[in-house]
């Protein structure tokens, strides 16, 4: 054994040691301005690649589309979001774990249908303790596309919400949440990747916290007996489709090209309970989950039932044919596929290499129990400091963000293997400063075999001076780069609000939504078998009203610039139904109902049913209205809800 493979890159006193110590200690409980002020340095070489830049690369006419789709999540908005790359121009926001006040997501019947699919007892008892149907907040990491043999192919985009341990896809001809799935046993989905071969019939999703296998009280604060849970989830049926109990917690998570492997990173192998106990061991892992034998696991029953899930026990030593622990350096964090293939990017965070893992020596890792345990890992290269994650350019190069130095480092993986086998070569091409902190970083297709290197974003987690003073509470800073050579220049600063972390760039030609929507489409078979249980065709102009005991349905048509109703009746404390068909088909008219002073608002699309259902309350007079500009005569498309007092 080398002595590289018994104690890689700097340790981590020796790390902390340094002055970049007190810029991580800075994040890690100290005042921020601790933490910033390690990247002071980097401020006044803030212009230089700015300078040689030539905007036009980037400059997308008024009237001119962009050639790319980027698909953006949010953080803790809980929404994600489309922009058009390379203009950055945001295009759309998606509501998904949010409630949103524009489009009535999460208020609508057919959005808390999709909310409350899969909610647990467990979850729908707290939620009305706290007197809510619906989580209405999340924190949306990761968004990532559907492949097929390793490429995007435009069916769905998948998200993970770490607020609320749950799941959720995007259909992408519509661009709207279809599925939302909560995720038993596991605390805090995290990482979230799509299998990429054959195609993705798993979503993969890791819970970040760790907690006793059941959590019902029984066990409180023994660390000794929490487990974590890494979950497949069946990507056409958003199911789960078994689970794996593993040891650590998980961060991260990427899968091959090969449909063979997945990959979790884990920053708690020590299972600490607090800062100390987590970075305290020099060596944390990634798990490596081998698909096949887990698959036929579950088919011979070598597993428990857990809350209607099938898990295996891959924690470590335990079957080693599940899963195997490759020791990483040190508090790894981002976890990310070569398009070439054969490389795994592991980001070291607390150390400054970027631990680079080669799959095909994986089968001979699992198959023989004597190798080395990083008997994996290909290369580990010193790149600065606070690597978090990478990026490709399908051309054999790797992007690295540099948390702590605010830097974006381009390097080369062949060189850093050769760097590794005992060469005299360095692997790094060349370093930019980024405003400020980068966390994730994106390529154009670079997640995808059609990786084809032509712009690069940071997604920086501060902007500081770059934009004006919004007060205490910053924008983010998403950079856009061009790739260029040995070289990345900045073309553009784009102000984010909180907090995207992930985003892909894909290309236009793989996106196809439709202009208008499908009378048939899904979202609203249940609100139709209701209209046709009452006699109403949806399709049709509506204008009736069904009373079915203190339950009234009121059926409405909207077509520019009037409601099919002007006014409709009910009683005090009638708990009532709107059902809304926008029979205008024309691109981009849009209507909206919205009652006053009852909370109610959603978007009405070209040929879109959606329903809303509030109790009105108290007697007199209230006025619905379009709330979507839609006509010369908008203001003037509204009507009124008589509510009669009850003993009237
Ligand atoms: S994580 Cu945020 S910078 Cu949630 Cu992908 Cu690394
Ligand atoms: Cu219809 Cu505004
Ligand atoms: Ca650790």
């Amino acid at each position: 054994m080398s002595d590289r493979t018994q104690k890689p890159g700097i340790s981590r006193r020796g790390l902390l040691g340094a002055t970049a110590g007190t810029a991580m200690l800075g994040g890690m409980g100290l005042p921020r301005a601790a933490m910033l002020a390690g990247t002071a340095a980097t401020l006044g070489a803030a212009s230089t690649s700015r300078a040689g830049a030539s905007v036009s690369d980037a400059h997308v006419e008024p009237g001119q589309l962009d050639e790319y789709y980027g698909f953006w999540s949010s953080g803790q908005t809980g929404e994600m979001r489309i922009l058009g790359i390379p203009s950055m121009r945001e295009l759309m926001r998606i509501p998904v774990f949010n409630r949103c006040s524009a489009t009535g997501w999460g208020q609508t019947n057919e959005s808390l249908r999709i909310h409350q699919r899969t909610m647990s007892d467990r979850t729908r008892h707290f939620l009305a303790a706290n007197g809510k149907k619906i989580h209405d907040n999340g924190d949306l990491h990761h968004v990532h596309m559907s492949f097929t043999e390793g490429r995007y192919d435009g069916r769905f985009l998948f998200m993970n919400d770490k607020a609320n341990t749950r799941v959720a896809r995007v259909r992408c001809d519509i661009m709207k949440c279809d599925s939302i799935l909560e995720i038993p046993n596991a605390k805090a989905i995290h990482g979230l990747r799509p299998q990429k071969w054959p195609r993705t019939n798993y979503v993969f999703a890791n819970g970040e916290d760790e907690g006793p296998m059941v959590n019902d009280g029984t066990i409180l604060d023994e660390p000794e007996q929490y487990v974590n849970f890494f979950t497949a989830v069946a990507a056409d049926e958003m199911e789960v489709a078994w689970q794996v109990m593993v040891s650590g917690n998980l961060d991260n998570t990427d899968a091959d090209y090969e449909g063979k492997w997945a990959f979790s990173t884990s920053y708690n192998s020590e299972m600490g309970m607090n800062l100390p106990e987590m970075t305290a061991a020099d060596m944390d892992h990634v798990v490596v989950f081998n698909i096949a034998e887990i698959e036929k696991g579950i088919e011979e029953g070598d597993y428990i039932e857990l809350n209607g899930v099938k898990v295996i026990d891959g924690r470590k030593g335990v079957n080693k044919k599940y899963t195997r622990y490759i020791p990483i350096p040190n508090n790894p964090h981002g976890c990310n596929m070569a398009p070439d293939k054969i490389h795994l990017c592991i980001g070291g965070k607390l150390s400054p290499t970027v631990s680079v893992i080669d799959v095909r020596k994986l089968d001979e890792y699992f198959e023989n129990d004597d190798l080395d345990p990083r008997f994996p890992v290909v290369a580990e290269p010193e790149l600065g400091l606070g690597p978090l994650h990478t990026a490709f350019d399908g051309k054999g190069n790797a992007y690295t963000t540099l948390f702590l130095d605010s830097q974006i480092v381009f390097w080369n993986i062949e060189r850093a293997v050769e760097l590794y086998n005992g060469a005299d070569v360095d692997p790094i091409i060349s370093k930019t400063d980024v405003h400020y902190q980068p966390g994730h970083n994106s390529t154009s297709m670079g997640e995808t075999l059609d990786a084809d290197g032509k712009w690069f974003v940071s997604m920086n987690k501060f902007s500081k001076d770059r934009f004006l003073n919004v007060g205490p509470l910053k924008p983010e800073n998403e950079q856009l780069f061009a790739i260029d050579g040995d070289n990345l220049r900045l073309l553009h600063d784009g102000p984010t609000f909180a907090e995207p972390h992930d985003s892909i760039i894909v290309h236009r030609s793989l996106i196809n939504p439709v202009h208008v929507y499908d009378r048939n489409d899904p979202s609203w078979a249940e609100t139709r078998a209701q209209a046709e249980a009452d006699g109403v065709d949806i399709d049709d102009w509506m204008e009736t009203v069904v009373r079915d005991g203190d339950k009234v349905r009121v059926y409405m048509s909207s077509m520019a610039p009037n409601f099919s109703l002007e006014s409709f009746t009910v009683k005090e404390g009638d708990e009532v139904t709107v059902i809304l068909t926008n029979l205008d088909d024309i691109e981009d008219l849009s209507h909206g109902f919205c009652m006053g002073d009852h909370g109610v608002a959603i978007e009405l699309s070209p040929l879109q049913t959606a329903s809303v259902t509030f109790v009105a309350a108290k007697p007199g007079v209230y006025w619905y209205y379009c709330q979507w500009f839609c006509h010369a005569l908008h203001m003037e498309m509204r009507g009124r809800m008589f509510v009669e007092p009850k003993d009237a």
